[in-house]
């Protein structure tokens, strides 16, 4: 009696230990590089909106370091801030832009957390004088280079409404206020 619920334990030891190696063998991803030291992206109004400005991108760290002004906001308002796909600012409510910026074929989600976009950010919130101050730090994408996560060639995208960071595909963010393509400058 004793002897066999030894042998049971032992046994389901053995198939644990199986089962558990295929995980230690998952190749590590090749680490992209970023060719560019800075990027800029002009923010133009759209659907209507009188949003507008200009951000800029360093390459920092595991990421994109956004910083820049960006006004035209009704005071105190929380908007959605996206990198989308495509750098096509060109429709007048900005839908040329694409999707989010998503080269992993993610669900949309909130930045830092398991499941997101690469282009997905936290909110931005206006002051009282209606202009946000931006500093972002976007990880896990490069700027320049042409890996599947460079963001160079893509567009920023500003929304009317807050990211609730939960809905798909977009947060429930709403209109696109303002657009501009994000261009490598050096
Ligand atoms: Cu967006
Ligand atoms: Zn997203």
């Amino acid at each position: 009696m004793r002897h066999a619920t030894t042998l049971a334990v032992f046994t389901s030891l053995l198939v644990a230990g199986c089962a558990s190696t295929p995980k230690e063998s998952a190749p590590a991803a090749p680490t992209a590089q970023s060719t560019a030291q800075e990027g800029t992206a002009n923010l133009a109004a759209a659907s209507g909106s009188l949003v507008s400005g200009r951000v800029t991108f360093h390459p920092m760290g595991d990421g994109v370091h956004l910083s820049g002004t960006i006004g035209g906001f009704q005071p105190n308002s929380v908007h959605g801030i996206h990198v989308h796909e495509k750098g096509d600012c060109s429709a007048a409510d900005a839908s040329s832009a694409g999707g989010h910026f998503n080269p992993a074929n993610s669900a949309h989600g909130r930045a830092g957390t398991a499941t997101h976009h690469a282009g997905d950010m936290d909110n931005v919130t206006a002051g009282a004088d209606g202009t946000v101050q931006l500093n972002i730090h976007l990880a896990g994408v490069t700027l320049g280079g042409g890996a599947p996560n460079d963001i160079a060639g893509r567009a920023l995208v500003v929304h009317a409404a807050a990211d609730d960071y939960t809905s798909q595909p977009a947060g429930n963010s709403g209109a696109r206020v303002a657009c501009g393509v994000i261009q490598a400058t050096q």
